[in-house]
């Protein structure tokens, strides 16, 4: 595909970009100079003079480069990109960006919550997915995540349940996870959080690609036609590559081998053309059956499952461009779901309407006052005209003596469009008759319900990872009345998976919910617990990720050729030809740099080794034939390669002759599956791809486990 397409916001941002290629290297005033190595000192051994600007030039501003990182979410990688508008749906929203056949430009910033700016990609996280649309009619954020549902409902609780989940605060650890006392203790005693904790518990916490993960605007929203007619919507994003994840096990090595995982794995993929896609999606509700549903549909910790109201499916994003500069872009872009454009409202969900208030708030804060609007990733392609003036850092030179509305001086411009008879955004008109409280609808008093439903929609690989996952964070717990007391809320949503965590643990999970979690919900809802209402659906296919063999695809997917001198250029052409026409990459892994001789004669440069690369960073292995069979016989690192591939239950091809490798492996003792594919017993090349597009041999994971 074509590299670094163009449209009307990135022909805006490439007016801000800065060439130095053949320039002379100058001060910030542009004054060209003369020697970058040495300050001006009073003779060669002498102290530093005051009165050298260019040095004082170059550290004042160096001293000045950080900005403070995102209070959550400070980790990120971001894209340009396009959103196209496939379907009429101009009788629920009149939103322009949304017409059939529009195409508008787009940046999406992905992100982990928890860790710092320089923490791992990989931790059990959720994962943000940020997609500011520059529209015509402004912009417009859709600031979601790829888990659908949140940890709370009201933003009240927001600070607190990031105190707790971030490194707690006497000795700041640990970093980018939240298997820790304060995350738990908070959990356990807001057992509204029980259905996001599940999702952020299973598989969708640890995604194999950025490029492979749904997105989801989590709150309704409104969609509001030409008459001004509402209907509910939720948004939703689904990957073209589908959705996948890798191992607990291999996340925390990846962790180690490259914490730049999956910021390396979007970069490198965009670059290369691969230009990932998502479908966007809504959900379509009509206003008169807001209370139609056994739950609240204005409760961001419920989905709307889509056997109840299926997804639509109405234009598709491609992320094509990559940053030219990553603090310019992904870094300043300053997102903010409380700002809309004339066709989307909100609804009055207490967490969404919490945020419409914060992010203008940290952005003010984050990048030093309100003109950020101005900054190139920010700015509106349909241009900002109105009467804010001066402030930090301000870019736009407003012309004339009028900064105030109303005025004749001016014109009266910039205008309000009701006075010209034209259309701005407009607020739905919707009737409230209410008492002011604090406190909280009975009707989002149901907590378990919907977490049930997504334990039962999970296969059974997925049910035992969640197990796994529950188990692994809260034995890093040191407090046991904070591990009973989740091991309660669990409890109450499935026995099984209760028991299971609890043998984990050493602990009997307790029969009723804790006095204190009872008590804080007592605070919500003062006759706690109340009778849920009967769910419509027990089970969801939607939320599971599980793909069949031979079902997913293999587009983009690394497979990992492991070889040494000797091998065979024709075994190695033969299995590449086939991965490739599925759109798989081949990566050839040797005992050294430099290049690789062929069994045939001739050879090739080679770029990675077994020193440098590590199992857990491919999806499948295969090992051609030739003379460098007998070389890896001798090389451990190929057979840490192997064996941990097959722990992971990854598709391990060998070519004839090279599966006596087997032999050296903890392979050797196990049952032979259909994820391990011989030469002398399969079809080669077909038989690994489909083993392949299934994802992961989970069977294997708990029947046949090996160390490593
Ligand atoms: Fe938030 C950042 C997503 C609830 C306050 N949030 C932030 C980002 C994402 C989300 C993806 C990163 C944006 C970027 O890439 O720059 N947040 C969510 C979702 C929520 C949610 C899906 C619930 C449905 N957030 C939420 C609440 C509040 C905030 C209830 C406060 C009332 N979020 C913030 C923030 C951040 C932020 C503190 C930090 C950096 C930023 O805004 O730009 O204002």
């Amino acid at each position: 595909m074509k590299k670094n397409p163009s449209n009307n916001k990135t022909k805006q941002i490439d007016n801000h970009l800065i060439d130095n290629s053949d320039k002379l290297l100058t001060t910030n005033d542009g004054v060209a100079i003369h020697d970058n190595n040495n300050t001006l000192k009073a003779g060669e051994r002498g102290p530093s003079l005051l009165e050298d600007f260019v040095m004082l030039d170059k550290m004042a501003h160096f001293d000045r480069e950080r900005i403070p990182e995102r209070v959550v979410h400070a980790r990120g990688s971001g894209a340009h990109g396009i959103f196209e508008a496939t379907e009429d749906i101009s009788q629920y929203t009149k939103a322009g960006f949304l017409k059939k056949g529009t195409i508008t430009p787009l940046f999406l910033r992905f992100s982990t919550v928890a860790g710092f700016k320089g923490s791992t990609d990989l931790a059990r996280d959720v994962r943000g997915f940020s997609v500011k649309f520059y529209t015509e009619e402004g912009n417009y954020d859709l600031v979601g995540n790829n888990i659908p549902v949140f940890f709370i409902q009201d933003a009240m609780n927001f600070p607190d349940l990031v105190h707790a989940v971030k490194p707690e605060p006497n000795n700041e650890m640990p970093q980018a996870a939240s298997a820790h006392d304060t995350f738990w203790d908070f959990i356990s005693l807001m057992p509204e959080a029980a259905h996001m904790v599940m999702w952020t518990m299973s598989d969708r916490a640890i995604p194999r690609s950025l490029r492979m993960m749904e997105g989801f605007g989590v709150h309704t929203f409104k969609f509001i036609n030409e008459e001004g007619k509402a209907t509910f919507v939720k948004f939703h994003w689904k990957p073209k590559l589908g959705v996948h994840q890798v191992a607990w096990q291999e996340a925390q090595k990846i962790s180690g081998y490259d914490a730049d995982f999956h910021r390396r794995d979007l970069w490198e993929n965009i670059d290369k053309g691969n230009f990932p896609q998502w479908d966007l999606g809504v959900q379509l509700i009509p206003e008169e059956d807001e209370l139609k549903f056994s739950f609240d549909i204005l409760d961001p910790t419920k989905i709307v499952p889509e056997e109840l109201i299926p997804v639509k499916i109405i234009g598709t994003m491609t992320l094509n461009r990559n940053p030219e500069n990553f603090f310019a872009e992904t870094e300043q872009i300053a997102f903010d779901p409380g700002r809309l454009v004339p066709g989307i409202d909100f609804s009055n969900d207490p967490l969404l309407q919490g945020r419409v208030f914060s992010y203008a708030d940290t952005q003010n804060y984050r990048l030093g006052g309100p003109n950020f609007h101005e900054l190139p990733i920010n700015k509106s392609v349909n241009g900002k005209h109105n009467n804010q003036k001066d402030g930090f850092g301000r870019m736009d030179i407003l012309k004339g003596n009028v900064s105030y509305f109303p005025n004749s001086l001016g014109n009266g411009c910039p205008y309000h469009a009701m006075l010209r008879g034209e259309k701005g955004f407009e607020s739905h008109s919707e009737k409230i008759d209410a008492k002011k409280i604090r406190g909280r609808s009975t009707s989002f008093a149901d907590h378990f319900t919907q977490a049930r439903l997504f334990f039962n929609s999970q296969t059974e690989a997925e049910q035992n990872h969640i197990i796994s996952a529950y188990s692994f964070e809260l034995s890093k717990v040191k407090s046991e009345d904070v591990r009973r007391r989740e091991l309660a809320i669990l409890n109450q949503i499935d026995k099984k998976l209760a028991q299971k965590v609890g043998a984990n643990l050493g602990l009997t999970p307790p029969a009723q919910l804790d006095s204190l979690t009872i008590q804080f919900a007592k605070n919500n809802h003062p006759e706690y617990p109340i009778q849920p209402n009967k769910p419509e659906v027990e089970q969801s296919a939607a939320l599971s990720m599980a793909v069949k063999s031979g079902e997913g695809t293999i587009e983009t997917r690394k497979v990992a050729f492991l070889v040494a001198d000797g091998v065979s250029k024709v075994s190695i052409d033969k299995m590449k030809l086939e991965l490739e026409k599925e759109g798989a990459e081949a990566v050839l892994i040797s005992t050294h740099m430099g290049r690789v001789k062929f069994k045939e004669g001739g050879e090739e440069p080679i770029q990675f080794t077994y020193l440098t690369e590590a199992s857990v960073c491919y999806d499948a292995f295969y090992t051609p034939e030739g003379e460098s069979v007998a070389k890896l016989q001798q090389e451990p690192d190929y057979f840490q390669f192997i064996n941990e591939g097959y722990r992971h239950c990854k598709a391990l091809a060998f070519a004839k002759g090279a599966e006596q490798l087997i032999a050296g492996s903890y392979l050797k003792d196990k049952e032979k599956d259909a994820g391990v594919i011989l030469e002398s017993e399969n079809n080669l090349a077909s038989d690994f791809i489909m083993v392949m597009k299934g994802h992961r041999v989970w069977e294997r994971e708990e029947s046949r486990k090996i160390p490593v």
